[in-house]
């Protein structure tokens, strides 16, 4: 089964659908081994791992360079971040297939101009695209893919920049109506409330993503409460914890002079070997090298 299929299949069934941001192969492998149901290809991620804000500077290659070596190495379904889709409708068409082919199991397209802006900035300037323009892409999106089960989400950012809950619902509206198969509703208010508000005011059929890294009081059991929330993604945990790590392992290499204190705090180098399967190598070269 593609994982495209092993994705839909899980939205349709009962159980929430837990996605983990990862910016790495090796990430994607721990949030894998974690227990996660999807991996989140953020470019949020991707852009602070380059040292760089996530304003449309990443390329497409660099990111779909990211998403076919995560496919390489795990079995999860990929949720691809492709932003606004790197251009118009025509982008978004050679964006889908290009996706598709890398191993993507769906893609997430944001209904913002290019370049974009990070959601979550404080005083971000977030402007959006007309409607029937987004429609264009999210149909484009929806016609070009092989896979009938490869899922086209389309990620509404009215509330993000602030034009209130009827703006939010009427984009859904017409998005759904384009052909998504899914809404992401973003929101940066520190409490759950008005993604609440807004998904009690959802009449649409098809589900919602919500991402709750600005009210991360919004559990899955307050999620479940809800109904019509399919899928959660964990939007940036895993550079967030990269960082809190490194800090702190670096802080204390420097204050105790040496490595010889944090060596019991950190996994040994048999892990990193585990994760990059040198068992394997070893098989190869008893068997082949000659
Ligand atoms: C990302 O992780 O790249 C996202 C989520 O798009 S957010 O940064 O919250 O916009
Ligand atoms: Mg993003």
């Amino acid at each position: 089964m593609s994982t495209s299929s092993l994705l839909r299949n899980s939205i349709a069934g009962e159980r929430l659908v837990h996605v983990m941001a990862a910016h790495s192969p090796l990430s994607a492998q721990l949030a894998e081994e974690a227990g996660f149901d999807g991996i989140w290809a953020s470019g949020f991620e991707l852009s602070a791992l380059y040292g760089l804000a996530d304003v449309s500077l990443i390329s497409m290659t660099q990111h779909l360079d990211m998403v076919r070596a995560m496919a390489d190495q795990i079995a999860l379904p990929i949720v691809a971040d492709v932003d606004t889709g790197f251009g118009n409708a025509i982008n978004v068409i050679h964006v889908v297939r290009q996706y598709e082919r890398a191993g993507a199991a769906a893609l997430v397209i944001e209904d913002k101009t290019f370049p974009k802006v990070t959601s979550l900035a404080v005083g971000g300037r977030q402007e959006l695209l007309g409607i029937e323009e987004f429609q264009g892409k999210v149909e484009a999106a929806c016609h070009t893919r092989r896979d009938p089960a490869f899922m086209v989400i389309a990620r509404n950012e009215a509330l993000i920049a602030g034009l209130g809950e009827a703006e939010a619902l009427k984009r859904a509206a017409a998005y759904e109506e384009a052909g998504a198969d899914m809404i992401l509703i973003h929101s940066k208010k520190r409490t759950p409330d008005e993604i609440e508000s807004f998904v009690r005011a959802w009449k649409g059929r098809i589900p919602i993503v919500i991402v709750p890294t600005a009210y991360p009081d919004m559990n899955a059991e307050r999620i479940a409460a809800l109904g019509k929330i399919r899928m959660v993604i964990y939007g940036n945990h895993a550079i967030r914890a990269a960082v809190t790590a490194m800090q702190s392992v670096f802080a204390r290499i420097r204050a105790d002079g040496g490595i010889h204190n944090v060596n019991k705090d950190i996994v040994p180098v048999q892990e990193i070997f585990r994760l990059q399967k040198m068992d394997a190598i070893e098989q190869q070269e008893a068997r082949f090298l000659r």
